[in-house]
Parts: structure tokens; C-alpha cells; sequence
């Protein structure tokens, strides 16, 4: 079958039909969304969710995170990305391998069944990370969709995918919140140009590939707004594989930190890339060893990593 959603092809920019479903699951009586949380962000392709964590789960994964900004030379060299132009750590990739904290999180039966819900199967890591922007040196993440780049580049097959964002910090109108425009999901913004071998060690820094040129966005964010996503430490933000979403740089003082899982459906399993493109690693694009998520409820997350 021919694939629905061609990008960086060699040909033009594109605006193409969405022929995946946003929520694929059904909504029921007991469900972890209310209906009308599950329509909006049919709607907008995001979702904004206070109070799923206790104050003591919000300390312990903040714990976890600055335990992890703090010792790096701990951690697999490889899934340590700097910031551009600086030595300060901009992302720390496949963190649900690496720490217990996290690694309870991404399993975390309150994310695990939203994201059972709308992708309406059983669900695996896809990938997950921390970023950190850092106070003064963090820079932008421009425009995209994940989407694009985890179809061309990781050869994921349809939009059945989910990210949640986990704030860790306060993400404030100052300090580079998401910014999200409602509604850009329902297509597929195809790119021009053509992908090099081993792209994401740039595109991890700073992304100039897989990104709509500036009429696509002019009119996608004429038509439809911009919105940003804040809130305190422990909010979390849903938002859809296909949504056109980017965030500006922190020149305040503070950081804005954010773990991050990406939960696929595992009927959406990665293929091949596009083209002749090698398959990027593990740590970002999970292919061999990713389990399928367990149903079971679990222990609350600050004493199941003591
Ligand atoms: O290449 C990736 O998979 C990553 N890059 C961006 C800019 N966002 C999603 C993802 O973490
Ligand atoms: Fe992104």
C-alpha cells in the first residue's frame, strides 16, 4: 500500500489528509478522561491534566531529575545531548531506562490507561527524555510535528502515538512553555528536502529538517491560533503525535525542566525508515527490547523508588 504520508521526499511541501483516527479507543463509564476531556482533545490534538500526582511523586521525580542533570557521566554518553553553543545539558534521552524513578513513571498506570484509551491498544515506550532548558543558555525547539520525524526517520507507521509531558518545573508564559496550535493535527504537513544518514545528531540540538516552511505555518497559525501549554510541577500535557508544536528559548534564570514519555500503540510497531535511511538507536526510537506495558496498578511512585 502506498504510504499516506510521504515527507522529505525530494518533492514540495505538502499539506495532506490525516487518515488515522486522534482517539481510537472508546470512551466508557469509569474511563481515566471525562468525555468531555477526551473530545477536546479530539478537537485541539492536547490536553491539559492537574492533580494526577501526589506532592510527594512531584518531589520525587524532581529529585530524579536534578539527581540526573547533576551526574551525567552516569549515564550512557550517547543519550546526554547538549545545548547548541554551550555545554549545558539540553536532553537527557531513554531516562525510563536509566533511572528507577522514571522508569516507574513511564509504567505509571494513571498515564498508562489515559494513553490505553486514546490509542485504543495495548501500549509501549516509544521513546522518553528529560529537557531540561536550562536558565539563560536554553534555546528554542522550532516548529514540527513528532510525527513527521518519527515517520520518516524511524519508519513509524500511522499517527497512533501519544506524548505526555510531565512538567518538573513551573512552565510559565517566561520561561518557554509549549506552544501548540489547536487543530493542526487533522493534517500532515509533508517537508521538502531529503533526510542525511545519522540527522538526529543535529536535529536533537537544534531541528532544521522536518520543519514547515513559514507560509505552511503562517496559515496554519492564521487559521487557527497559538496556544501555550503551562502550569505547575506534576501538571501533565497530552498532546497528539501530529501537532504542530515548538517552544521558545529561556533566557530567565530558572530552568524549565520536563520528563517526557512517548507511549505507542504496539499495533503501530516501527518499520523500516524512509528511503535508504539507517534505523536510529535505541535510545531514541525503541525497536528490539520494549515492553508492553502491564495493566496492574502499582506502588506509589515516591516509595516505589526508595
Ligand atoms: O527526533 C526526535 O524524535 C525528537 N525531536 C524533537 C524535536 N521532538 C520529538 C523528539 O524528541
Ligand atoms: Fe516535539
Amino acid at each position: 500500500m502506498a504510504d499516506p504520508y510521504p515527507s522529505r521526499c525530494g518533492r514540495e511541501a505538502a499539506v495532506l489528509p490525516r487518515v488515522d483516527p486522534v482517539v481510537h479507543g472508546t470512551w466508557h463509564e469509569g474511563a481515566p478522561l471525562t468525555q468531555e476531556q477526551l473530545t477536546q482533545f479530539e478537537r485541539d490534538g492536547y490536553l491539559v491534566l492537574g492533580d494526577l500526582f501526589t506532592t510527594g511523586e512531584v518531589a520525587a521525580l524532581c529529585q530524579a531529575s536534578t539527581a540526573l542533570l547533576a551526574d551525567p557521566k552516569a549515564l550512557d554518553p550517547d543519550t546526554v545531548i547538549a545545548e547548541p553553543g554551550s555545554r549545558e545539558v539540553r536532553s537527557i534521552f531513554m531516562v525510563h531506562r536509566q533511572d528507577r524513578a522514571m522508569a516507574r513513571l513511564a509504567a505509571d498506570r494513571r498515564l498508562a490507561d489515559i494513553a490505553r484509551l486514546v490509542l485504543g491498544d495495548e501500549i509501549y515506550v516509544h521513546q522518553s527524555r528529560l529537557n531540561y532548558k536550562p536558565g539563560f543558555a536554553g534555546r528554542e525547539f522550532y516548529w514540527h510535528s513528532d510525527f513527521e520525524t518519527w515517520h520518516v526517520e524511524d519508519g513509524m507507521p500511522r499517527m497512533r502515538a501519544l506524548s505526555m509531558s510531565i512538567l518538573l518545573s513551573p512552565n510559565d508564559a517566561t520561561n518557554g512553555p509549549l506552544m501548540i496550535i489547536p487543530g493542526s493535527h487533522l493534517a500532515f504537513h509533508a517537508c521538502a528536502g531529503e533526510t542525511p544518514q545519522d540527522n538526529y545528531r543535529a536535529s536533537l540540538r537544534k531541528q532544521d529538517l522536518g520543519v514547515p516552511d513559514r507560509a505552511t505555518l503562517t496559515d496554519l497559525a492564521a487559521e487557527n491560533g497559538i496556544r501555550t501549554a503551562m502550569g505547575d510541577p506534576g501538571t501533565v500535557i497530552l498532546f497528539d503525535c501530529n501537532a504542530m508544536h515548538g517552544s521558545n528559548g529561556n533566557i530567565t534564570p530558572f530552568p524549565r525542566s520536563n520528563a517526557f514519555i512517548v507511549y505507542n500503540a504496539v499495533s503501530n510497531w516501527l518499520g523500516p525508515p524512509s528511503g535508504d535511511l539507517e534505523p536510529r538507536p535505541e535510545f531514541i526510537a525503541a525497536r528490539k527490547a520494549a515492553p508492553i506495558i502491564s495493566g496492574r496498578p502499582s506502588l506509589p511512585l515516591e516509595i516505589a523508588t526508595i
